[in-house]
């Protein structure tokens, strides 16, 4: 062999033995297997959306009522300065990413002119019976980058069939119209209060359903995939989002995204069960925290002064998506039809206050490093990198496992939020957390679940390095995101 044939093989052996590791090293950082159920891709869409506006609107606005009876006037229904486009203004500058609206609640009355019901603002004086709500609210949210989301209330006070199959058709009729008429809708809202007196095309009595299989919930589930295939659907019991069993804004500390829903309807009375969830569950079903603004659901005139302040809703932040949960905040209209200034001015509040709260971001970039990584691409450094796509993650069985951030100096902190990349199922059943103050470890807080989105506070603490660890999970945990605050205050 001569000289000038020698060095291409020389070349060649590099190459190949390049490829030999590059091989190796590949093997070794195979991604971790998903673990139990996934969210699906309408669900994390929903998750990202985090925070946003409930609007209940209807007759009860005219009435002073929280339940309408279902035989109101639609002569009562007359806003006097109706604005859709300021309800997604406020939505919009308050940050929040939606809107849904009480399309329809118990009382029947219609806040678009459906063809099955003359109980609708057809019927109405606002725009001589012209106007249509929905249509309204859906130009305002295209103009404002919101998303729009119906709520259809299934018990229906008003109509005559309520409580016989007939009833049924009506319902779904309905809500076909609102899934077609509308554009995209990413979330439809199905209540679980149900049955009871009512007005009833004028048999004025109490009609009783078996929540259970009355509603043949799954036929209508099929209807909502079919015409709006990238909706969520809420209920007590999913299917795709559940309620969090009150209406206090309280998200539970230990929440998994997990149901085991199949014995569980709407209005089954299963509030205690979801909070937490299941940790065993069989589907994602992740948790919606629904709270109002004020006392009640409905604008009432008496509540303008119990207004929730700023610093309240902060609070009611914390403890629904600081605990893994969406926040679906009510902000009723009043009788002119738009958001009463005091709300206003607490939901612009709300917003500054949380932008004081996060805007001093510490662990961004530091130095990371973990217990054990299952190779470059899931090292430590991908839970601070800003890239919610990438994650870090230990070797299989490698559980307890941690990461420490390094912040160079001793820095003042108290606030911590972490993040799983919950396209791999939600694994973290317990962590704490350490701080390195004056070159000692003290234990700073334990937690449980992580899902989407934890965010705790704590008192400020001094320390040059902070440590995760993760001491159970069902499977090696897979973090995306590790964030550290300084907030104003103590
Ligand atoms: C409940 C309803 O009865 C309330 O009026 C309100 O709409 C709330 C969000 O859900 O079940």
């Amino acid at each position: 062999m001569n000289r000038k044939n020698s060095l291409p093989l020389t070349i060649n052996l590099i190459l190949l033995l390049l490829v030999v590791t590059g091989l190796v090293s590949c093997t070794k950082v195979r991604a971790p297997e998903p673990y139990g159920p996934l969210p699906s891709e309408r669900q994390l869409a929903w998750h990202e959306m985090e925070y946003y506006m409930f609007v209940h609107f209807t007759v009860n606005t005219f009435t002073d009522r929280e339940w309408g009876y279902g035989d109101e006037s639609p002569a009562v229904f007359n806003p006097s300065a109706l604005d859709c486009r300021q309800w997604a203004k406020v939505a919009h500058d308050a940050g929040m990413k939606g809107i849904i609206l009480t399309a329809k609640h118990h009382d029947g009355f219609c806040l678009w002119p459906s063809a099955y019901t003359g109980h609708s603002v057809k019927s109405s004086p606002w725009r001589d019976g012209q106007g249509d709500i929905l249509r309204e609210l859906r130009q305002a949210c295209d103009e404002y980058g919101l998303k729009m989301g119906v709520y259809l209330s299934p018990w229906d006070r008003n109509s005559a069939v309520y409580g016989t199959p007939e009833y049924l058709d009506y319902y779904r009729n309905q809500l076909r119209e609102l899934l077609t008429g509308y554009g995209e809708i990413f979330e439809v809202w199905f209540d679980g209060a149900n049955g009871g007196d009512g007005f009833y095309g004028g048999a004025r009595e109490t009609r009783r359903i078996d929540n259970k299989t009355y509603y043949d919930w799954s036929g209508t589930h099929t209807i909502v995939r079919e015409l709006q295939p990238g909706a969520v659907m809420f209920s007590d019991a999913g299917p795709d989002i559940r309620w969090v069993g009150n209406e206090s804004g309280m998200g539970s500390l230990t929440n998994w995204c997990l149901l085991n829903k199949d014995d569980m309807y709407p209005g089954g009375g299963f509030a205690k069960i979801l909070g937490e969830g299941h940790e065993d569950g069989k589907y994602w079903v992740p948790a919606e925290v629904d709270v109002s603004i004020r006392p009640g659901w409905f604008w009432h005139e008496r509540q303008d002064s119990m207004v929730r302040s700023a610093e309240n809703l902060m609070e009611l932040y914390y403890s629904s998506v600081g605990r893994n949960s969406n926040l679906l905040l009510n902000v009723p209209p009043d009788k002119r039809g738009l958001l009463h200034e005091t709300d206003v001015n607490s939901l612009l509040k709300f917003k500054e206050l949380r932008e004081k709260e996060f805007a001093r971001e510490l662990a961004k970039d530091k130095k990371a490093l973990a217990s054990d990584s299952r190779g470059r691409k899931f090292r430590a450094s991908m839970v601070n990198d800003g890239d919610p796509s990438t994650y870090w993650a230990p070797s299989d069985g490698q559980t307890p496992a941690s990461v420490t951030i390094d912040l160079g100096t001793p820095t003042e902190l108290n606030r911590i939020l972490l993040q799983e990349y919950i396209k791999l199922g939600q694994r973290v059943q317990e962590f704490s957390v350490e701080v390195l103050v004056d070159g000692e470890w003290n234990h700073l807080l334990d937690g449980t679940t992580v899902g989407y989105k934890v965010i705790r506070k704590f008192p400020v603490v001094t320390a040059s390095k902070v440590r995760i660890n993760f001491t159970r999970a069902k499977s090696c945990p897979v973090i995306s995101n590790i964030e550290l605050y300084r907030a104003p205050g103590e």
